[in-house]
């Protein structure tokens, strides 16, 4: 057994008490998204055992009507969270509006914005998906969440993660005060413990990760930044091999222990990209930046978008600072024509065309 074996628990408590003046809600609602992250990644793991173990008639083994596994991470986390008193509003990829907290309830100082699984296309296939958070102080006055609570920029976070379900279950977080630490799931006690300490990325790149079959779309300099990492443009950056799963979570693991880049740009489609800046890019972003990555839209920094509505879309680089700097230098030499269609969806100036 290791010297010192550090539960998600202990670990968030010992931070905590790094910071006098914390009271203790923060490390709460990190408690409660651990345990979300336990109750899907048990369901996660019986994904495939549905049909065999007695799905009929849309019910599980224990007679309980069977949901699908994105409904069922979606619905684990607000009711982890609806009651609790430390949240005013949630935001989930799985729904349109702001979710109010239940009248019955108090109403706290935090909003939670998530993607209870993320990766969608992957979720029948046994490829590895995940669940995305971050969280925001309460800035507006008044008991209810509101827009404006929602809509803050990025470098405005006080905490975010993930949580990937792969061939462990994995859940990685920051907070404000810094420092990226991963923990893995131990199945048999199902505690998670401190596996990855204070994780840097990689300065040196192995990577880049992008769905490269919609090249035929991409503008030119996304297509140069692209043969750039491939080390046939420009200089001779060494080759870099390719990883591709299409789940975010995954993707983004791999690029910040290993080096190297993830990107889904924006095209002349459609500028504004896939990803959505609220409850993906922006927890990203805050990751890359806390372990000492970058994550643009490819004009500039994610975090410092200001949003003007829930569910904003952006393209997203992310990775080693280099890499993602150069992609920002590919698109400004080569890809006027997509700024102007861009830049005033980022403004707010104007919707999606
Ligand atoms: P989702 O929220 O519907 O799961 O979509 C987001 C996912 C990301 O996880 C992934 O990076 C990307 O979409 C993959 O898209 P594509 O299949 O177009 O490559
Ligand atoms: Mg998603």
């Amino acid at each position: 057994m290791a010297e010192k074996t550090v539960t998600i628990e202990r670990h968030i408590t010992e931070k905590q008490k790094q910071h006098p003046q914390a009271t203790g809600t923060l490390t709460a609602l990190l408690y409660d998204m651990a345990l979300a992250a336990k109750m899907i990644a048990s369901q996660v793991r019986h994904a495939g055992l549905i049909d065999i173990l007695g799905a009929a008639e849309g019910r599980n083994v224990y007679g309980e009507q069977q949901q699908k596994l994105d409904v069922y991470a979606d619905s684990v986390i607000f009711k982890l969270n609806d009651h609790t008193h430390r949240l005013c509003a949630m935001v989930s990829e799985e729904r349109d509006e702001i979710i109010e907290i239940p009248r019955k309830y108090g109403k706290g100082r935090y909003v939670l914005l998530y993607d209870p699984l993320d990766g969608s296309s992957n979720i029948d296939l046994n490829v590895s998906i995940g669940t995305i958070f971050s969280i925001h102080r309460k800035v507006s006055t008044g008991g209810d969440g509101t827009l404006e609570d929602i809509l803050q920029p990025g470098s405005r976070l006080v905490a975010a993660g993930y949580v990937l379900y792969g061939s462990s279950t994995m859940m990685v977080y920051t907070t404000e005060q810094g420092g990226v630490h991963g923990f893995t799931l131990e199945p048999s006690i199902g505690e998670f413990l401190l596996s990855h300490e204070d994780i840097r990325i990689p300065s040196r790149a192995t990577y880049y990760s992008t769905n490269q079959g919609y090249e035929k779309a991409w503008t030119h300099g996304v297509r140069r930044f692209t043969k750039w990492l491939q080390g046939i443009d420009g200089e001779g950056h060494p080759s870099l091999g390719l990883r591709y799963t299409g789940s975010l979570v995954a993707d983004f693991h791999r690029t910040l222990l290993r080096g190297g880049v993830f990107y889904y740009p924006g095209d002349m489609q459609q500028p504004e990209g896939k990803m959505r800046l609220m409850v993906e890019a922006q927890a990203i972003a805050f990751i890359a930046r806390h372990a000492g990555g970058y994550a643009s839209d490819g004009y500039g920094d994610i975090l410092e978008i200001k949003p003007h509505k829930l569910h904003q879309r952006t393209p997203l680089f992310v990775g080693s600072r280099d890499l993602v700097v150069q992609a920002e230098h590919f698109i400004r030499q080569h890809d006027q024509d997509w700024l102007k269609q861009y830049l005033p969806y980022r403004e707010g100036r104007q919707d999606a065309p």
